[in-house]
């Protein structure tokens, strides 16, 4: 009998933009006393979202929430100028927790709305961050989420026409879109650099490389993470024969286990590293204990904190 084994995948987990984000409200918590509020989940992550609001921060949806003169953090997937405006009217002290990453996506879009392009930005239809993202110019910016949309794009002139993405998706669904639409759109212009971030593209690498050898992946990460989602793809697009997305250990279905030697895990790029050892420790008492680590790649990127906290911390 074949011994059951896990497979755990390197990179996973915490990105630098995550990082940044949930560190940011922990900072400002310690910095100024609670309440912070924060518009949106930080990250996608319940159980970030469920310790943060134990230690005083108020998850809210929109600024009209947040009392006036109060603080409020804006989440990693970023917020359009509207939201910016928004917070200004109210007179909100802000802290702007946006993923450097996705930041660069919104300067993308600033640049070339301004050089009078159309811009067609591949992403998730209600996804804050392409709603953050289109909001730099929503007059030039035609989101792209299905094969359907594709068909209904129109511009203004074929030759001055580039796409753009969210940073979380999928990379091989996005050259599909991004080859339909050339389909249609020959001069369709690539982005200047990848908008697909480093920890989305790695973390898909390295479940690439483990699924064909699983007959289950476990992700660990939200319903609502984008990333987390697509890892989950990924890995049946792989070769496992199934994978789920689940947020604990609790939530795994021991009748999943049935027959299967090899376990694959991983999470997205919002998921602290302790829910993951959950994860290990379950299936260990279940037999799977042999654990080995499969690297794909070492990410060394960190990212300083908002330039609005970093002036009040204390050297
Ligand atoms: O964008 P996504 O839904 O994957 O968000 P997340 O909070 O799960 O992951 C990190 C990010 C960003 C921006
Ligand atoms: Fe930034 Fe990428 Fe992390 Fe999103 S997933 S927060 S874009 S590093």
């Amino acid at each position: 009998m074949t011994r059951k084994r896990v497979l755990l995948a390197k990179p996973r987990g915490y990105c630098a933009g995550v990082d940044r984000a949930v560190v940011t409200v922990e900072k400002a918590l310690e910095q100024y006393g609670a309440p912070v509020y924060v518009r949106k989940e930080i990250v996608h992550n319940k159980h970030v979202v469920e310790t943060l609001t134990e230690r005083g921060a108020v998850f809210v949806d929109e600024t009209d929430e947040v009392p006036e003169g109060s603080l409020v953090v804006f989440s990693a997937h970023g917020v359009s100028p509207a939201v910016h405006e928004q917070a200004e009217e109210r007179q909100l002290r802000t802290i702007d927790a946006t993923c450097p990453l996705v930041t660069k996506v919104h300067m993308e879009v600033k640049r070339f709305a301004r050089e009078d392009y159309d811009i067609l930005l591949i992403g998730h239809e209600g996804h804050e961050e392409v709603e953050g993202t289109a909001g730099e110019a929503p007059e030039r910016v035609q989101l792209v989420d299905t094969a359907e949309d594709v068909d209904k794009v129109e511009v203004r002139d074929p030759s001055k026409v580039i796409w753009l993405s969210q940073t979380t998706l999928s990379v091989d669904e996005t050259m599909v879109r991004v080859n339909q639409l050339k389909g249609r759109f020959p001069e369709l212009q690539d982005p200047p650099s990848d908008d697909i971030c480093y920890a989305t593209s790695n973390r898909q690498v390295a479940v690439k490389t483990m699924a064909p050898e699983c007959e289950l992946v476990i992700v660990v990460g939200s319903q609502n993470s984008s990333n987390s989602k697509r890892l989950v793809e990924v890995a049946v697009q792989a070769g496992a024969n199934a994978s789920y997305l689940v947020d604990y250990a609790k939530e795994i279905d021991e009748a999943w286990l049935d027959g299967v030697t090899t376990v694959g895990v991983t999470s997205g790029a919002s998921v602290p590293d302790i829910l993951v050892m959950g994860v290990l420790e379950y299936l260990a008492e279940r037999g799977y204990a042999d654990v080995e680590e499969i690297t794909t790649a070492n990410e060394k990127i960190a990212f300083a904190l908002p330039r609005e906290l970093r002036k009040d911390l204390v050297r």
